[in-house]
């Protein structure tokens, strides 16, 4: 059992991923559970295997008092006594891969102390990866991308697993800032000369370049994969890029990394 985590800001296209992502492996003969990790889902375009709501829901909370923020936090926490639960309804389905779809108020989610323990506590002992999604809105100016970037390289601090970085919605980005931008993000000084040549003032652009070059740094900056739920090739990359990693020992090369560092 393979734990594929879909996570990303609010509407960036989660839901639908989990739902397009699962049919697109499940056509190549591995069977593929769809976890609903939301206790605040209103609705799912996909048909889920194992919903949290039915163990706890948001709504619950509110009724009890709390605002819509407040029931979700207290939502994501009380998880915690119902993952054993889910784990076991999951170990008798047996899938090939979990493809978990989290809060869409993700920094209720990633960046308070409840979710990365539910989360951990969900896929312990199974190798797992993150998959952030970036919203093509953000693919337009220097500022956007960066500061997206800087969002993917915190969340990729609080849920500490390996993280592909995908930009979501890509059919809605014209093929010149594809293969002008997205594809190059990877190289060398790309992002550096992209802030230089932008518009911001000295203060932004100094920060941001300070950004960019802690980025590159860390090596975080790596391939971004395009990804449209209309475009079989883009689910086939992302697909390809989920393999190499739990398959290929690089989730484990990430952990042994970790704890040579502890
Ligand atoms: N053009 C295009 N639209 C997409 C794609 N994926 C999702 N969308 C649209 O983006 C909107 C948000 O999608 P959701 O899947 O609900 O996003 P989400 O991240 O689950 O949203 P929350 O759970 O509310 O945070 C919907 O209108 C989708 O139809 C895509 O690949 N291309
Ligand atoms: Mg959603």
């Amino acid at each position: 059992m393979y734990f594929i985590v879909l996570v990303g800001p609010a509407g960036s296209g989660k839901t639908t991923l989990a739902g397009e992502l699962a049919s697109h492996i499940e056509s190549y003969g591995p069977v593929v559970a769809k976890v609903n990790f939301d206790p605040a889902a209103e609705s799912l375009s996909y048909d889920v295997d194992v919903d949290v709501r039915s163990y706890v829901t948001a709504q619950e909370f509110m009724a009890r008092g709390l605002g819509p923020n407040g029931a979700l936090i207290a939502a994501v926490d009380s998880l915690i006594n119902h993952v054993f639960d889910i784990r076991r309804v999951l170990e008798e389905i047996k899938p090939d891969y979990v493809i978990v779809d989290t809060p869409g108020q993700m920094e209720l989610f990633a960046y308070r102390h409840g979710g990365p323990i539910v989360l951990n506590a969900l896929t312990h002992g199974y190798p797992s990866l993150t998959v952030f999604l970036m919203d093509a809105i953000f693919f337009e100016n220097p500022a956007s991308i960066v500061s997206i970037l800087t969002l993917a390289s915190s969340v990729a601090v609080r849920l500490q697993r390996p993280q592909i970085n995908v930009v979501s919605k890509a059919d809605l980005l014209m093929q010149e800032v594809l293969d002008n931008v997205v594809a190059r993000l990877g190289e060398e000084g790309f992002l550096e000369s992209l802030v230089a040549s932008g518009e911001a003032d000295i203060y932004t652009k100094a920060l941001m370049m300070s950004l960019v070059s802690a980025l590159g740094s860390a090596g975080f900056v790596g391939e971004i994969i395009p990804v449209s739920v209309n475009s079989r090739e883009s689910l086939d990359a992302l697909y390809a890029k989920i393999q190499q990693i739990l398959k290929g020992g690089e989730e484990e090369k990430y952990y042994d990394l970790r704890y040579e560092k502890d």
